[in-house]
């Protein structure tokens, strides 16, 4: 493969779309020499067609503020590829929110749907509305706004939209009710609903108890257990409310949460009714945790990241980049033992090098993060069905696939020298199921 011809050319077509073209220049490097193996993907141009998104929809929300406002946001849906199911991914609202974010999210969302086992192709949404500071009738009516145009480009079988940074249940509730309405259906289109209109159990909790069962499975596999670990979480929304629920559960111990505004550092462990101030901080929209702090008088550190703690394990569960190569060397100059993202490339390409470079057991998001779309997925079956399954059941599937997950990983990214590239792994099985899937169903 002409790596450095692609991405050289996919970089003049789209200029200063760097998470983009980050996320890209990590998966070629990965699956190199498996792409060498197999001078048939270079005949059809399986790399080259892969890059480029199916499709993308941009176009403007206009909707009215509180105070009369006429406001206008930015909405996009970025249908990467359908080559093994329904475009399926997420929708985020933030005010960082662009097409090379969406891009990134839609190319990585592709891979990563592919390891969950489950028939669905990668897209990804959104915009740059942010719901910071906004009343809830303001949510409401931009939610309406956006789907009133995109509405027409998603259904049960061609695009199934869910959550994000941002877009949490009330969201979905919103979008899902003005897509109905001007659908006429009610079939599912969206997953992530709530409980009563055919969302499915365990969806809230499945990014962040994915990610745990995929940490346990990494420890496992070095003979380590999670019990007794000192744990730094990044962010306090849905991802790192699940993965801090989880983790105390299995015996670890998290002492950080972070925001926009800093971390804070509780040394006696985050848990108990302390995860479930997490769910108040977050429904307060302010985007903040200092009052984490100041309500159970621990230190808050303004602007800084949790990566500066000494810790075992370190799970970035805010935002791509949050972790640069500054602090994945303070961690590893610390000890870490296991840094797994389960934010979406939650690292820069810098600090996952290091990680790797030093032998530290890391795992990169379209792996670890997989439980939620997965729990989506598994919340499309429910809908088809018409029927919804208990919570153990979803959680034994959830379990089983995220084993699933860490097993074509190993199977793929074991090194010689027994070193687990998970970045490698994770990169090729799931290249290797998509490609497989559009040399099946030709040029299209
Ligand atoms: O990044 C992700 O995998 C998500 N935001 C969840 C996507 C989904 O369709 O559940």
């Amino acid at each position: 493969m002409k790596t450095e011809t692609i991405l050289n050319a996919l970089e003049a077509k789209h200029p200063g779309e760097n998470e983009f073209l980050q996320a890209v220049k990590e998966v070629l490097l990965s699956i190199e020499d498996v792409y060498n193996e197999h001078p048939e993907f270079e005949k059809a141009a399986i790399v080259e067609r892969l890059v480029e998104p199916d499709r993308i929809f941009s176009f403007k929300v206009p909707w009215v503020d509180d105070s009369g406002k006429v406001q206008v946001n930015l909405g996009y849906r970025v249908q990467f590829n359908n080559a093994i199911g329904p475009y399926k991914g997420g929708i985020r609202f933030h005010a960082s929110v662009n097409l090379s974010t969406l891009k990134f999210l839609g190319f990585e969302q592709t891979f990563k749907n592919a390891l969950t086992t489950l028939p669905m192709g990668g897209g990804k949404g959104g915009s740059d509305f942010s719901i910071r500071g906004k009343s809830n009738a303001e949510v409401m009516r931009f939610c309406q706004a956006f789907i009133l145009e995109l509405w027409r480009h998603i259904g049960p079988d061609t695009d199934v939209p869910a959550g994000d940074i941002g877009v949490g249940t009330r969201e979905i509730g919103y979008m899902y009710g003005m897509y109905k309405k001007l659908a006429r259906e009610n079939t599912g289109t969206f997953t992530g609903k709530g409980l009563e209109y055919g969302g499915s159990l365990v969806r809230p909790e499945a990014t962040g108890f994915g990610g745990i069962y995929f940490v346990v499975n990494m420890l496992k596999e070095k003979g380590l257990d999670l019990k007794g670990k000192t744990i730094a979480v990044s962010g306090f929304g849905n991802v790192a409310w699940g993965a801090a629920l989880k983790a105390t559960q299995l015996g670890g111990k998290v002492v950080t949460i972070s925001g926009p505004d800093g971390y804070v550092y509780d040394p006696d462990g985050i848990s108990g009714e302390k995860i479930d101030y997490m769910l108040e901080l977050r429904a307060t929209g302010e985007d903040v945790v200092e009052p984490y702090a100041k309500k159970y008088g621990v230190e808050f550190f303004p602007g800084k990241r949790p990566w500066q703690q000494k810790v075992d394990v370190a799970l970035p569960c805010a935002i791509q980049n949050e972790l640069d190569e500054n602090d994945a060397k303070t961690l590893v100059a610390n000890g870490v033992t296991c840094v797994a993202e389960i934010s979406n490339m939650g690292c820069t390409a810098e600090a996952v090098d290091y990680f790797v470079e030093k032998g530290v057991l890391f795992a990169p998001g379209k792996a670890v993060n997989a439980g939620g779309v997965a729990t989506s997925g598994l919340e499309m079956s429910q809908n088809a069905m018409h029927l919804q399954w208990t919570e153990a059941e979803v959680d034994e599937k959830l379990h089983h696939i995220m084993n699933s997950i860490h097993e074509q990983c190993v199977i793929y990214g074991k090194q010689k020298n027994g070193y687990i590239n998970y970045v490698k792994g994770a990169n090729v099985a799931g290249f290797m199921k998509v490609a497989r899937a559009m040399m099946a169903q030709g040029i299209v």
